[in-house]
């Protein structure tokens, strides 16, 4: 009878030793963080990743779940129709512990981003495909296409799009800035009246075309029952883009990255700007020198406010004691926990 509270003391030990973690990190893990309030796509990532699965594969399976249901009309097939209304996706996984990543960028026909992403991550020595042979690449190995992305929504929204003379567009500093296409750029030394006028049109706030609903991208990390963390991201991106062009969603320490020993970073928003300052890459090595979640949050948005005062994005960062922060501008953002100590999902409000 003794004997029990030992073995039990004993048996705790042993499993420490085995996870290679003290009990602290055991009540800690798993852990699943996700940009918004994505409530389904968490809940299946920590359904994966309680039942034993890797973080890679519990990311996959999380981002995955947000393509099916096509959350917030932004992941996945269905929305965010370019130019032309077609629908393409970007997407990411990495790995934190072997820094492998796989990426597919203004991916055609294929709906299934994050597991493209995956299949470039363990198929292949590259890092990123792209567009129609990033396509080719994912059924070649087995993904279900060519399909056709867009959904009556889609078509709707470009529809009326197009009626509205395609404003709001990407495009700046070109002729005609008021109508559609085609366009041709302004020569900058041609002073004349009509083309300042023109010119000045070109100047819209971004906030115009970064609407609250028109950017919405899932970036995803979990940390497994082993300790290992993972991320990933998968969006189609901004409406009316101009095709062939690429968010940060598939750019490695922009919407996303993990470092095993330190944590890792989420992000959504105006991927057109983020890509320039990997503000990811930014949080991880900013905790990696000792920054709280919080602060490193901040710092890596304030980098980027402090040029583009107009920007609207969000980032969250954890760490590997599990603790977690958001820091945000332009906007009101959400994220997603679901950790050991919670019953289900819950979600935390960042104001900017
Ligand atoms: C993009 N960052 O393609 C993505 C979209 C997005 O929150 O975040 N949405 O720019």
């Amino acid at each position: 009878m003794a004997s029990k509270p030992f073995n039990f003391i004993l048996f705790i030990s042993l499993l420490s030793l085995v996870v290679g973690h003290g009990n602290v990190e055991l009540e800690k893990y798993p852990l699943v963080v996700s940009t918004w309030p994505f409530i389904e796509a968490v809940r299946s990532a920590w359904r994966a990743v309680d039942g034993g699965s890797s973080a890679v594969d519990s990311v996959v399976e999380g981002c995955s779940t947000c393509e099916e249901l096509m959350c917030d009309g932004t992941v996945g097939p269905g929305g965010s129709p370019d130019e032309n209304g077609e629908t393409t996706i970007d997407a990411l996984v990495m790995d934190g512990v072997t820094m492998e990543v796989g990426a597919v960028a203004a991916m055609r026909y294929v709906k299934d981003g994050i597991k493209a992403a995956r299949l470039v991550m363990q198929h292949s020595e590259h890092t990123l495909l792209v567009g129609e042979k990033a396509s080719e690449f994912a059924i070649s190995m087995g993904l279900p296409g060519p399909t056709n992305l867009s959904s009556s929504e889609s078509i709707e929204k470009w529809t009326k799009w197009k009626q509205s003379s395609c404003q709001p567009n990407f495009r700046k500093n070109v002729f005609p800035a008021n109508s559609c296409g085609p366009y041709h750029p302004i020569n900058y030394l041609d002073l004349s009246d009509e083309a300042c006028s023109i010119t000045d049109q070109n100047q819209k706030p971004r906030l115009l075309h970064v609407g609250l609903h028109s950017h919405d991208t899932i970036s995803m990390a979990v940390i497994d029952r082993m300790g290992h963390i993972a991320v990933g991201t998968s969006t189609n991106g901004a409406t009316f883009k101009i095709p062939g062009r690429v968010g940060d969603g598939p750019i490695v320490g922009s919407s996303a990255y993990a470092v095993d020993e330190v944590g890792a970073c989420c992000a959504t928003g105006d991927g057109d700007i983020m890509m320039r300052f990997l503000p990811c890459y930014q949080v991880v090595e900013s905790m990696r020198l000792g920054m709280e979640p919080k602060l490193a949050a901040k710092d890596a948005i304030a980098r980027i406010t402090k040029k583009f005062p107009n920007f609207i994005g969000a980032v969250v960062a954890l760490n590997k004691k599990g603790e977690h922060a958001g820091a945000c501008h332009g906007w009101t953002f959400k994220y997603s926990v679901r950790s050991p100590a919670m019953k289900d999902v819950e979600v935390f409000t960042v104001l900017p």
